[in-house]
């Protein structure tokens, strides 16, 4: 156990009922022991960035605040996947029944084999940032990428749908 950090964590599914998925993947990360839920952004529906030949995604962002250092919550976010019929080694870039990815971990830096922080993807992804805004404050500082609301002005809100829907 680490000092208590926030992260943000994305999530995303495209098979087996995307909202569902979303809704129980929200479930599991809260009870992971260590883990405390800070924040949940809407759902939103777009569609798939790389191979287009797959059903639209649903995408949200969740705030927690966790004592489990970043490789640990990696691990654990895995596990929920797998729990989900979740299968790595798939198509790259193919459809995905649940996709749990951490998109920040405080200030942290990192580059390895398993994770990179910040996510590589969030600079580029309305599908990412806009949940993101709705539950991190505009001045959120991404290492080495600037303030969210600097993302945000060089991603438009392009193809991405909220979905008004009770997700509590
Ligand atoms: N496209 C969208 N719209 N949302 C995702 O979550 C998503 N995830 C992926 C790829 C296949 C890159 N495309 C996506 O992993």
């Amino acid at each position: 156990m680490v000092e208590p950090n926030w992260a943000y964590i994305g999530l995303g599914s495209n098979l087996d009922n995307p909202v569902d998925q979303l809704k129980r993947a929200r479930k599991a990360v809260t009870a992971l022991e260590g883990v405390r839920e800070q924040g949940f952004s809407s759902l939103y529906r777009s569609p798939p960035m790389g191979p287009k030949n797959q059903p639209d995604y649903i995408n949200a962002v969740m705030a927690v605040v966790t004592e489990l250092p970043p490789l640990v919550l990696l691990e654990s976010l895995h596990r929920i996947e797998q729990a989900h019929g979740r299968v790595r080694g798939g198509e790259r870039w193919g459809p995905r029944v649940l996709d749990l990815d951490i998109l920040l971990y405080g200030r942290y830096c990192m580059r390895s084999a398993q994770l990179t922080l910040p996510h590589p993807g969030l600079t580029e992804r309305p599908f990412v940032l806009y949940p993101l805004a709705e539950i991190a404050p505009l001045s959120l500082l991404i290492p080495g990428r600037g303030t969210l609301r600097e993302l945000l002005r060089r991603c438009p809100r392009q193809g991405i749908e909220q979905l008004r829907l009770d997700h509590g």
